[in-house]
């Protein structure tokens, strides 16, 4: 496998965040945490500020890319706000190391990995993939990151284990949207096993090239490139498996809205919009949602004899 060289980021896109200045309530507790944080405190492990070498994977789009920016400064990540800017102005709070992922449940070698050791259990692989977000607008993000089929053969399943539940980081003197009401926290998303052990599920740890910055779900985030991006939970530290369907955070929020697959379907409409077509971000006339966003060569089987309405 050809090594890949990571691109060079122009400078025209490295140019600072605006400040923003629609702040909210919570916003000022978050200074006056922010403040008393700035004491001195025993020195953490600092994160590498470079990926390990990865390889191009032949799982990649050949669309074109979004930019880093419009990838690093458009997010959803409530933990952090809810609105899009939210994410790049705040999650720099959030600490990355040291930082444990906890795989347990039904396997037959539960195991805690630290970060760095988690990075070396597969070769890392550059994968270029369409995110569609379930409000319309999707992206195409060169995503790095190690199959999660490679972890779970670490922690070898056992048959009770049918769902994979992912829950993210509960650390609310970190994350300000923790201390708000706008989900019961911490964040929870579940896959099938073979949703979870499908090639194109990956554990992503990085995207351009460079380690996932913090808006984006660092140090460790689930990509299911065809299912709402929901379902790619952020950030991390445990890993369940579990015999039971896990009800996700959206199911809890909202459960006529949100179901367990969430599979990417432009025939089966959101109850108060549809999602026949999206917005990529950059242009301005919508596109034709694909079915499975795309990926339906790859992953249509795995729902063969489901009905997708019943089971959205
Ligand atoms: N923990 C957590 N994970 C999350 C979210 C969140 O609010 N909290 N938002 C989800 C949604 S709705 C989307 S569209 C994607 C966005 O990923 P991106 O910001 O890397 O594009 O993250 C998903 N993962
Ligand atoms: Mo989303």
């Amino acid at each position: 496998m050809p090594v890949y060289q990571a691109p060079l980021i122009p400078a025209s896109e490295i140019t600072p965040e605006a400040v923003y200045l629609n702040r909210r309530e919570w916003m000022k507790g978050a200074a006056l945490l922010a403040a008393a944080s700035a004491l001195p405190t025993v020195e953490a492990a600092a994160a590498p500020s470079a990926l390990p070498t990865f390889y191009k994977s032949r799982y990649s789009t050949s669309e074109a890319k979004n930019s880093e920016t419009e990838i690093t400064s458009y997010n959803n990540f409530y933990e952090f706000g809810t609105d899009k800017r939210d994410p790049a102005e705040y999650a720099h709070t959030l600490k990355t190391r040291p930082w444990v992922v906890e795989v347990s449940g039904h396997v037959a070698k539960p195991r805690r990995f630290d970060i760095d050791s988690l990075l070396k259990l597969a070769p890392l692989e550059e994968r270029i993939y369409r995110l569609r977000c379930v409000e319309g607008w999707s992206m195409v993000i060169p995503w790095v990151g190690l199959p999660l089929a490679a972890l779970l053969k670490e922690v070898q399943p056992t048959s009770a284990g049918k769902y994979v539940e992912f829950t993210t980081l509960l650390a609310p003197e970190q994350m300000p949207g923790q201390r708000t009401g706008s989900l019961d926290w911490p964040y929870v998303e579940g896959l099938r096993i073979d949703e979870a052990m499908h090639p194109l599920s990956i554990l992503a740890v990085g995207l351009y090239g460079k380690p996932l910055p913090k808006q984006n779900g660092a140090p460790i985030r689930l990509v299911v490139p065809w299912k709402y991006g929901f379902k790619s939970i952020k950030s991390i530290v445990k890993i369940r498996l579990v015999d039971k369907q896990p009800i996700s955070s959206w199911m809890r929020a909202n459960p006529t809205e949100y179901g367990f697959y969430s599979n990417v379907n432009p025939e089966v409409d959101h109850p108060r919009w549809s999602q026949a077509s999206e917005r990529r971000i950059g242009e301005f006339l919508k596109r034709k949602t694909l079915m499975f966003n795309g990926y339906a060569d790859e992953v249509a089987s795995l729902y063969k004899g489901m009905d997708l309405r019943r089971n959205f």
